[in-house]
C-alpha cells in the first residue's frame, strides 16, 4: 500500500440491512477489518423501520434471500409465499447469529459526514458517537430509507397522533374505534389500508396517484414446491438472475399484439390469477411499447371496475398511467376495502392537501377531522440516505454538490471524485428494478473482490474515471428511454421529491449489469484509475 498510515478500519459500512450484513460478511472473509455503523437500534435495514400493520415483501420468499451459503438457503424455512416483516426481521436475525456478525455491528450510531484525506489515503468518518478512519467507506444505506414526510402547510399543527409507514412504532399501532386518515397509495398504503380499515371506525385515503395493483394470493408455502427450489437452488438462483429484473419471471418473446383480443384477455387472466409482480410478464413487450402497455392497463382498470361497487370510487382508483412505469403494486383485498361502509376515498390530484390542521387534513376548503394521521408518502428514493451523509472527497468537494443536477455514478458502485467511496445498489445499478437481495449480494462480492485485488497489487486507492461515469450515465439513461419507464412521475425519476433533479436512477437489465461488473473486473477494473 502506498501510504503508512493505519487507520481504524480497513473499511466502514454504513447500514446494517441486508446490503450492510453481507458486505461485512464478504469483507471478514477477505480477511478485512470492518466495522458496520447503523443508525437504528437494530439490523434489519428496512425492515426493522417498516413495521406497518400488512408490510411484507411483494418478492416471493424464496427468492427474497441470501445465496451465499448454499446450507443457509437449505436450512431456512419460509412459511408463506410472501413474507411478513417479521418473519423476514427473524431470518435477519438468523444470518446475523450463524455468520457471527454482531461482534462487528456497532448500533444506535449515525453517520454524519465522511471526509477523504488524500495525503492519508483514508477516510475520517464522524458519527453521532465518535470518529473513525477508514481506508474504504461502503454505504450499504438503502435505496428506499429516507422517509419523506411532505411539507404540508400547518403539518406539525395536528392534535393527533401522526405515523409514517417507513419508521412505524415497534409495539404497533392499536387503530380501534378512531378515524383516521392515509396519505398516499403507493405499496406501503396498499398493504396497510386493508388492515387498517379493519380497525379503525373510518379510514379516510388522501390519494394522489391511483396505482395498479396485482393481486398477490398469498397462502402458505406448498412443502412439495419448497423442495423442487432445494433440490436445485442454485439452478434456481441462476435462472432468476438471467431475468431482466432479476427475478423468477421471464419476458416472452410474444408480443401483446401478436395474439388475438380474446388470446390477450386469457393471458392476462391467467397472470391475474397467478397474482404478483409477474403479471407484467404477460408479453414481452408491455414495459416498451406504449399500445401494448395500455392493453394491460385497461385489464386492470377492468378488473377494479368489477370489484369497486360504487363507479364513482372506481372510477377514481382507476389510474391513467401507464402500468409499471411507477412500482406495480401487489395486495390483499386493496380495491375491494372501497366497499366497506367505514372507508372513503378522497382525490387531491386535482385539488392537494391544503394544509394540516390541528383536527386534521383540509382538502379545496373542507376539512377531514381525524386522530391520526398516516404518511404513507414514501422515501426520498435512491441518494437521499447517502446524501443525508456529508460526503466530501477530493480537494473537500462535497458530493452534495456533485449530484445537484441528479446523481452521477460508474457502474452504480463507484462516483468520480471520491475515491476508495463504494455504493451499495447506488444509482445508475439494478438495485429497485431487481430482486434487491441478490443485487446486494452481487455488489459486496463485486467489492469485497475489488478490495482484495487492490491489496493483492499493492494499490491504495482506487476511484472511478469520469469519461467512463460519463458513458455509464449515458448509457443508463438509453436503456431507460426505449422503456416506458420515464413517461409518468415515479420516485425512480425523483419526482416524488419536490425540488428533486429528475433523473431516471436505476440501470434496466439485470444480466447485462453483471456482465459488464464482472468484465469490468476482468479487466483490471476498467473504467477505474488504481494508484
Ligand atoms: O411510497 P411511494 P411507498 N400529497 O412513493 C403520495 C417499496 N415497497 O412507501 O404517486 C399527496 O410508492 C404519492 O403520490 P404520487 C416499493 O419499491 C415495497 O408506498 O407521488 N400524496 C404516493 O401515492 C415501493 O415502490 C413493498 O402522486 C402524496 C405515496 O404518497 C417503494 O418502497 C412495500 C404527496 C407514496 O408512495 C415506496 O413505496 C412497501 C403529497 N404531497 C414499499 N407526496 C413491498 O415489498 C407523496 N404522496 C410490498
Amino acid at each position: 500500500m502506498a501510504t503508512a498510515v493505519k487507520p481504524d478500519f480497513d473499511a466502514v459500512v454504513v447500514g446494517a440491512g441486508f446490503g450492510g450484513l453481507v458486505m461485512l460478511h464478504r469483507l471478514r472473509q477477505h480477511g478485512f477489518r470492518a466495522r458496520v455503523l447503523e443508525a437504528g437500534s437494530g439490523i434489519g435495514g428496512t425492515w426493522f423501520w417498516n413495521r406497518y400493520p400488512g408490510a411484507r415483501c411483494d418478492i416471493e420468499s424464496m427468492e427474497y434471500s441470501y445465496q451465499f451459503s448454499e446450507e443457509l438457503q437449505q436450512d431456512w424455512e419460509w412459511s408463506e409465499r410472501y413474507a411478513t416483516q417479521p418473519e423476514i426481521l427473524r431470518y435477519i436475525e438468523h444470518v446475523a447469529d450463524r455468520f457471527d456478525l454482531r461482534r462487528d455491528i456497532q448500533l444506535d450510531t449515525r453517520v454524519n459526514a465522511a471526509h477523504w484525506s488524500h495525503a492519508e489515503s483514508c477516510w475520517t468518518i464522524a458519527t453521532d458517537r465518535q470518529t473513525v478512519t477508514a481506508r474504504f467507506l461502503v454505504m450499504a444505506t438503502g435505496c428506499l430509507s429516507s422517509a419523506n414526510i411532505p411539507d404540508f402547510p400547518g403539518r406539525d399543527s395536528f392534535a393527533g397522533k401522526t405515523y409514517h409507514t417507513g419508521r412505524w412504532p415497534h409495539g404497533g399501532v392499536d387503530f380501534t374505534g378512531q378515524r383516521v386518515a392515509v396519505i398516499g397509495t403507493g405499496s406501503s398504503a396498499i398493504q396497510s389500508i386493508p388492515l387498517i380499515a379493519e380497525q379503525a371506525a373510518h379510514l379516510t385515503v388522501f390519494q394522489r396517484t391511483a396505482s395498479f395493483s396485482i393481486p398477490a394470493h398469498n397462502a402458505p408455502l406448498d412443502p412439495e414446491a419448497v423442495r423442487k427450489v432445494k433440490d436445485d437452488y442454485a439452478g434456481f438462483r441462476a435462472y432468476n438472475a438471467a431475468q431482466a429484473f432479476g427475478a423468477h419471471f421471464s419476458l416472452p418473446p410474444v408480443l401483446a399484439y401478436g395474439v388475438d383480443a380474446s388470446e390477450r384477455e386469457r393471458v392476462f387472466e391467467e397472470h391475474w390469477q397467478e397474482g404478483g409482480l409477474g403479471f407484467l410478464s404477460a408479453f414481452g413487450d408491455l414495459l416498451f411499447d406504449h399500445k401494448s402497455n395500455e392493453t394491460a392497463a385497461e385489464f386492470v382498470r377492468a378488473k377494479i371496475r368489477g370489484i369497486v361497487r360504487d363507479p364513482t370510487v372506481a372510477a377514481k382508483l382507476s389510474p391513467k398511467q401507464v402500468i409499471g412505469c411507477k412500482r406495480l403494486c401487489v395486495d390483499t383485498n386493496y380495491y375491494a376495502t372501497f366497499n366497506r361502509p367505514n372507508v372513503s376515498l378522497v382525490d387531491v390530484s386535482e385539488t392537494p392537501i391544503e394544509a394540516i390542521t390541528p383536527r386534521g387534513v383540509r382538502v379545496a376548503g373542507q376539512e377531514y377531522a381525524v386522530d391520526a394521521i398516516v404518511f404513507a408518502t414514501g422515501f426520498d428514493a435512491m441518494t437521499g440516505a447517502v446524501l443525508a451523509v456529508d460526503i466530501r472527497g477530493t480537494g473537500g468537494r462535497s458530493l452534495r454538490e456533485k449530484w445537484a443536477a441528479g446523481p452521477r455514478t460508474y457502474l452504480g458502485v463507484g462516483t468520480a471524485g471520491f475515491p476508495n467511496l463504494f455504493l451499495v445498489t447506488g444509482p445508475g445499478s439494478p438495485s429497485v428494478l431487481s430482486n434487491m437481495v441478490p443485487a446486494v449480494e452481487q455488489h459486496a462480492a463485486w467489492i469485497a473482490d475489488c478490495i482484495g485485488h487492490l491489496r493483492e497489487h499493492g494499490f491504495a486507492r482506487i476511484e472511478a474515471d469520469p469519461a467512463a461515469e460519463d458513458a455509464w450515465v449515458g448509457h443508463v439513461n438509453d436503456v431507460a428511454s426505449l422503456t416506458v419507464y420515464p413517461s409518468c412521475n415515479s420516485w425512480y425519476l425523483g419526482a416524488n421529491v419536490p425540488g428533486k433533479p429528475r433523473v431516471f436512477m436505476p440501470y434496466i437489465g439485470f444480466p447485462t449489469y453483471v456482465a459488464k461488473c464482472n468484465e469490468v473486473a476482468a479487466k483490471g477494473y476498467e473504467g477505474f484509475a488504481l494508484s
